[in-house]
C-alpha cells in the first residue's frame, strides 16, 4: 500500500490471518447458567478478512460441523448433542476465507467459549423459596438485611461444585465466609411478577472436606423497597425470600444442598437498605460467616420456580473504580470528596470512625455555596402533600464495632453521586481511604470518537458517562432520584449506546420486561419494569401511561437493535406486542377525537381518523422554553400534532420490520396505513403556504425526521425550522424527543452550517453550556446547572446526548447505508464544519472493526485536502462519499482517499488505494 496513513497502527499486515475473535453466544460474552437450550453462536471473522467462505466449529461435547460452506459467522445455531440442565460444553471455530489477492487460506482455531446451562426446569430444584419471619416489618427504606445460613460437611472436595441462587429481594452469597462471584445487585432487575433471573456460580475452589457454611444476606431491593419518583414500597410483595441449591459432584454422585425450613436465620450488620434511601451499618449487630447459628429457623415460603429464567443480558459488577480528586474539610467538620466525576454505584470507605460513632455519607450530584453536597435538586414532589417535597435519599451510615478489618462498601444500595459529604468522622480522609465504585451492567465498548475539538471531545465523554451511570441492569432515567426504566429514553438514546456499546442482551432483557408489563388494551407501562397498572399509588403515574414516544419504544427499540446486529430474531420477539400497541394506538385515533377539534367541527374530516390527539402525552417534554411541566394540564392539552407523527412512524417501522420478517402481506398494509396517517399529518398540520401551523422547533424537526410532509413542502419546512432557530438566538429549542434529530435533519436538509453552529453553540441553551459549567454527565435540564451556579433537577440524564451520534454519523461521516442490517453496508461520508481539522470514529460491528479518520492536512503542499483513512471489515463494502468527488465503493481492507474539501481553489483529486 502506498498511500499517506494517518495512522500507521491501522496498517496492520493483513496476510497474518489470526483466529476469529469475539466468539458470542446469544450476543453474550460469557454464557454461563443460561436456559437457552437452542442458541445462536457469533464470531467475528478474522481481521484482514475479506470474505469468509467456510467455517467450522467444534466442541468438546462431541459437537463437528465438519467445514461448512459459508460466509454466516452470527447467529449460527448451535446445533450440538440436546442441551439439558447443567450441560456444558466448549465450541472453538476456525474459519476458511479470502484475502486481498483472492487466495483462500484457513484460519487458526479460535479460542475456546465455554458455555453452560443452568437448571431448565422447575423439577430440577430440591431448593424451597425461604425467608426470615417478620412479625413487625420496619417501614419501607428502614428494613434490615437478614442472612440465611446453613453448615454442611462434605467427606472430600467436590469436583466440581455449582450454587443456582436468586431472590425475592437482593442477595449476596458467601461460601466459608468467602463472597461468591462478583456479580452485584443480584438476581438483577426484572419484571419479577413474570421473570426472575437465577446466577450460577462456580463454587468448586470455595468448598473444603469437612464443615462447610453458606450464608446469603438479603435486602429488599426492586422487589419489597422503595422504587422511582413517588417511591412507592411493596411492588410485587411484602416479603423477601431466597432460593438457593449447592451441587457437589464427586465419583459420578451429586450431593445437593438446597434452602429449606433447615436454614438459620440471623440479624446482620445491615440495619436498613433501600435502592433509594441508602444503607445503615453497625457491624456490632452483625455476626460473624454465620457459622454459629443464631436467630430463627427459616420459613419456607411460596414462590414461583416457573418465573426463574438465566440471564440474557450481561451481569452487573464495578466496572471501575475512581479515587478522589480533591477531600476538603469545611468549617462545620463535614469532610466533602470530590470524585471528578459524576457516577452511579457507592463508595468503598476504609477509614472509619471510632467504636459505637457513626459516619455519615450524603451523596449527591452537586454543592452548595458553602461547598456541601446538596440533593434540594434531587427531590422528588410528594403527591401525598402537594407543595412539599419527599427527601432524596443517598444516605449511608456505618458504625464500627473496633474489630479489625472493617470496611464500608454498601453493596445493598445505589447512588448517583460526583460528591460526597462525609459527616461524623473527626480523622481526616486521605485520597486511599475512600474509593468511589461504578456499578454498572457489564457492557462491551464498541464505539468512539474524537476530533479536533477538546469541547467536542468533553461532551462526548460526558455523554458516555451518563450512558455509563445509566446502564444497570435496565436503562435507567437518571441514577438517583428516579432509577426507572422509562421507555421514552430508551427509545431515543437506543441508536447512540448501539454505537458505543453492545447493548444488545441488556435491550432484549428489558423487553422482555416491557412486553410483561403491557396492558391488555395493548398500552405500553411508561416505565419497566414496573410491577402493573394498579400498584403505583400516585394517580399521575398510571394516567401518563399510553404516551406518544414513550410506548413507542417496543416498535423503535427492537427496531434499532435489529439494525445494529441484524438479528430478525428481535423483531419477531417484540413483533406481537408492537402490534397490540399499535393496535391501541389505531383504536384511540379511530374512535375519539379531542374536544377543541369536535367543537370546531361535529363532522369528522375524512382524515381524523388518521389522527391520534386524544389521551395522556408528554409531548416533546421538557423543552427550553415550554411550559413547566404539568402533568395534569397535559391530560386533557391537545398534542395530536406529536402524537400523531409517533403514529407514522411506528407504522413506517413496523412496515420494515414486516418486511424483515417476511410478513409480506402484513408490511404492505402497514406502509398504507403510515401513508394515510402522513398524509392526515400534513392535512392537519401544514397550512397551505407549507409551514407548520403549530410552529416549534422540535415539530419542524419531526416533520422532516419521520417524513410527514411531501417532497415538495420539504425546502419550506427547512426554511421555518431554521428561522425558528435563528429567532432564538441561533438556540436548541427541542427538549427530550426531537433532540437526537434535528442536527441530522439540519445536515440533510441542506442547513449543514447551522447544524454545526448550534452544536458549536456555548451560551445557554446548548450542549456546549453544559460542558463550559464543568458538567461531567449530561443534564436532564437545558439549565441543570444555571448562571449562577445553582442545580435544577437531574445532572445525569443521557437524553439530550443523542446529539453524539451526529458527531459519529456526520462530523466523522460513519453510518449504515440504507436497507442495510449489522453494518453489512455502510456510508463513509465526512461532513466538516465547524472549523474542525480532524474527526475519527471506530466501530466494532457484528463483522469486525470498522473505523473512519481524516485530517484537513495543514501547513504541506496538500494543502485544504482532506485525507480519509477508512478500515472495512471482512463481508462489508463501504460506499465512500467525499466532498465534491464522485462515490467510490470499495470493500473489506485498509484504504485511504484525498480529496479536495471544496470550492475552486483546491484541485479535486481523488486517490484511492486498495490492498
Ligand atoms: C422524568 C423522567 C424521565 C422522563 C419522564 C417523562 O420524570 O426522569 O426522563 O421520561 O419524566
Amino acid at each position: 500500500m502506498t498511500s499517506t496513513s494517518l495512522d500507521a497502527a491501522v496498517d496492520i499486515p493483513l496476510r497474518a490471518l489470526p483466529a476469529p475473535a469475539r466468539l458470542r453466544v446469544e450476543h453474550l460474552r460469557e454464557a454461563f447458567g443460561i436456559t437457552e437450550t437452542a442458541p445462536r453462536l457469533s464470531w467475528t471473522p478474522p481481521a484482514g478478512t475479506v470474505q469468509q467462505t467456510a467455517y467450522r466449529i467444534t466442541a468438546d461435547n462431541g459437537w463437528d460441523t465438519g467445514k461448512i460452506t459459508s460466509a454466516g459467522h452470527l447467529l449460527v445455531p448451535y446445533s450440538g448433542p440436546a442441551l439439558q440442565s447443567r450441560s456444558r460444553f466448549e465450541w472453538r471455530v476456525r474459519t476458511w476465507n479470502t484475502d486481498a489477492d483472492g487466495t483462500e487460506t484457513a484460519s487458526a482455531w479460535s479460542d475456546p467459549m465455554p458455555v453452560e446451562l443452568g437448571l431448565l426446569d422447575a423439577g430440577d430444584w430440591t431448593g424451597q423459596w425461604i425467608g426470615p419471619e417478620e412479625p413487625d416489618v420496619p417501614a419501607p427504606g428502614d428494613r434490615p438485611g437478614y442472612a440465611l445460613h446453613k453448615t454442611f460437611t462434605l467427606d472430600a472436595a467436590p469436583e466440581a461444585a455449582r450454587a443456582y441462587a436468586t431472590a425475592h429481594g437482593i442477595y449476596e452469597l458467601f461460601l466459608n465466609g468467602e463472597r461468591v462471584g462478583d456479580q452485584q445487585l443480584t438476581p438483577g432487575s426484572t419484571s419479577y411478577n413474570t421473570t426472575l433471573q437465577v446466577q450460577a456460580y462456580d463454587i468448586t475452589a470455595l468448598l473444603r472436606p469437612g464443615t462447610n457454611t453458606i450464608r446469603a444476606v438479603l435486602t429488599d431491593g426492586w422487589y419489597r423497597g422503595t422504587f422511582g419518583y413517588t417511591r412507592d414500597a411493596d411492588m410485587y410483595g411484602s416479603s423477601t425470600a431466597l432460593l438457593a441449591q449447592l451441587e457437589m459432584q464427586s465419583g459420578g454422585s451429586r450431593t445437593v444442598v438446597g434452602t429449606d425450613g433447615s436454614w438459620q436465620v440471623s440479624r446482620t450488620e445491615i440495619l436498613s437498605a433501600d435502592l433509594m434511601a441508602g444503607q445503615r451499618t453497625d457491624f456490632r449487630a452483625g455476626t460473624d460467616d454465620g457459622g454459629a447459628p443464631c436467630g430463627s429457623a427459616a420459613v419456607v415460603r411460596p414462590g414461583s420456580y416457573v418465573t426463574l429464567t438465566g440471564p440474557v443480558a450481561p451481569p452487573t459488577r464495578i466496572v471501575e473504580e475512581l479515587t478522589p480528586v480533591s477531600i476538603t474539610r469545611l468549617a462545620g467538620g463535614h469532610q466533602v470528596v470530590d470524585f471528578g466525576q459524576n457516577i452511579h454505584g457507592w463508595v468503598r470507605l476504609t477509614m472509619l470512625g471510632g467504636t459505637g460513632e457513626p459516619v455519615t455519607l450524603v451523596y449527591g450530584e452537586a454543592v452548595d455555596a458553602a461547598g456541601d453536597v446538596t440533593q434540594d435538586h434531587l427531590r422528588p414532589h410528594d403527591f401525598r402533600r402537594p407543595g412539599q417535597f419527599l427527601p432524596a435519599g443517598q444516605v449511608d451510615v456505618v458504625t464500627v464495632s473496633g474489630a479489625a478489618g472493617e470496611v464500608f462498601e454498601p453493596q445493598h444500595t445505589t447512588h448517583g453521586f460526583q460528591y460526597v459529604s462525609v459527616q461524623g468522622l473527626t480523622t481526616d480522609l486521605a485520597a486511599e481511604d475512600i474509593t468511589a465504585c461504578l456499578v454498572q451492567t457489564d457492557l462491551e465498548p464498541l464505539g468512539s470518537f474524537t476530533c479536533s475539538d477538546p469541547r467536542l471531545n468533553k461532551l462526548h465523554n460526558i455523554v458516555e458517562w451518563s450512558f455509563r451511570d445509566n446502564a444497570c441492569e435496565v436503562p435507567t432515567d437518571c441514577p438517583q432520584r428516579e432509577k426507572a426504566g422509562w421507555t421514552g429514553d430508551w427509545q431515543l438514546f437506543v441508536p447512540t449506546a448501539a454505537y458505543l456499546y453492545d447493548v444488545t442482551g441488556f435491550s432484549r432483557k428489558w423487553l422482555r420486561d416491557v412486553r410483561s408489563d403491557q396492558w391488555e388494551n395493548g398500552i405500553i407501562a411508561n416505565i419497566s419494569p414496573s410491577a402493573g397498572p394498579g400498584v403505583t399509588s400516585a394517580e399521575f403515574m398510571a394516567f401518563t401511561n399510553g404516551s406518544c414516544g414513550w410506548g413507542d419504544a417496543i416498535a423503535m427499540v427492537p427496531w434499532e437493535i435489529y439494525l445494529a446486529t441484524g438479528d430478525a430474531g428481535v423483531l419477531a420477539e417484540n413483533w406481537d406486542a408492537m402490534n397490540r400497541w399499535l393496535g391501541f394506538i389505531r383504536t384511540t385515533a379511530e374512535s375519539q377525537r379531542h374536544p377543541v377539534r369536535a367543537d370546531a367541527g361535529p363532522v369528522p374530516a375524512p382524515h381524523g381518523k388518521y389522527l391520534w390527539d386524544t389521551g395522556f402525552h408528554f409531548g416533546e417534554w421538557m423543552e427550553p422554553d415550554g411550559p413547566k411541566p404539568d402533568l395534569f394540564a397535559a391530560r386533557s392539552a391537545d398534542h395530536g400534532i406529536v402524537a400523531t407523527a409517533y403514529y407514522r412512524n411506528t407504522t413506517a417501522v413496523m412496515a420494515k420490520a414486516a418486511a424483515v420478517l417476511g410478513r409480506a402481506e402484513e408490511g404492505r398494509a402497514l406502509a398504507e396505513l403510515s401513508e394515510n396517517v402522513r398524509q392526515a399529518w400534513e392535512k392537519e398540520y401544514v397550512g397551505p403556504d407549507g409551514q407548520v401551523t403549530e410552529p416549534s422547533q422540535a415539530d419542524c424537526v419531526r416533520a422532516l425526521a419521520f417524513d410527514l410532509v411531501g417532497p415538495h413542502h420539504r425546502s419550506t419546512v427547512t426554511a421555518q425550522l431554521a428561522a425558528l432557530i435563528r429567532n432564538a438566538g441561533t438556540h436548541v429549542g427541542t427538549g427530550f424527543l426531537a433532540t437526537p434529530y434535528l442536527l441530522p435533519v439540519l445536515a440533510d436538509n441542506g442547513e449543514l452550517d447551522l447544524a454545526y453552529e448550534l452544536l458549536m453553540q456555548d451560551s445557554e441553551p446548548s450542549w456546549l453550556t453544559m460542558v463550559d459549567r464543568g458538567a461531567t454527565t449530561m443534564w436532564e435540564l437545558w439549565n441543570g446547572i444555571d448562571a449562577d451556579g445553582t442545580a435544577h433537577q437531574s445532572l445525569n440524564h443521557y437524553s439530550k446526548g443523542a446529539v453524539v451520534s451526529f458527531l459519529h454519523r456526520y462530523t466523522a461521516g460513519l453510518r449504515q447505508s440504507p436497507g442495510s442490517a449489522g453494518w453489512e453496508r455502510i456510508f463513509i461520508e465526512p461532513r466538516p464544519g465547524a472549523g474542525l481539522t480532524s474527526a475519527s470514529t471506530a466501530h466494532k460491528g457484528p463483522r469486525g472493526l470498522i473505523e473512519v479518520r481524516w485530517a484537513v492536512v495543514e501547513g504541506t503542499t496538500l494543502d485544504g485536502v482532506l485525507t480519509l483513512t477508512a478500515t472495512i471489515p471482512a463481508g462489508t463494502t463501504a460506499e465512500v462519499l467525499l466532498p465534491g468527488e464522485p462515490a467510490a465503493v470499495v470493500g473489506p481492507g485498509h484504504h485511504t482517499f484525498r480529496a479536495g474539501t471544496g470550492g475552486d481553489t483546491a484541485q479535486p483529486e481523488l486517490m484511492r488505494s486498495t490492498l
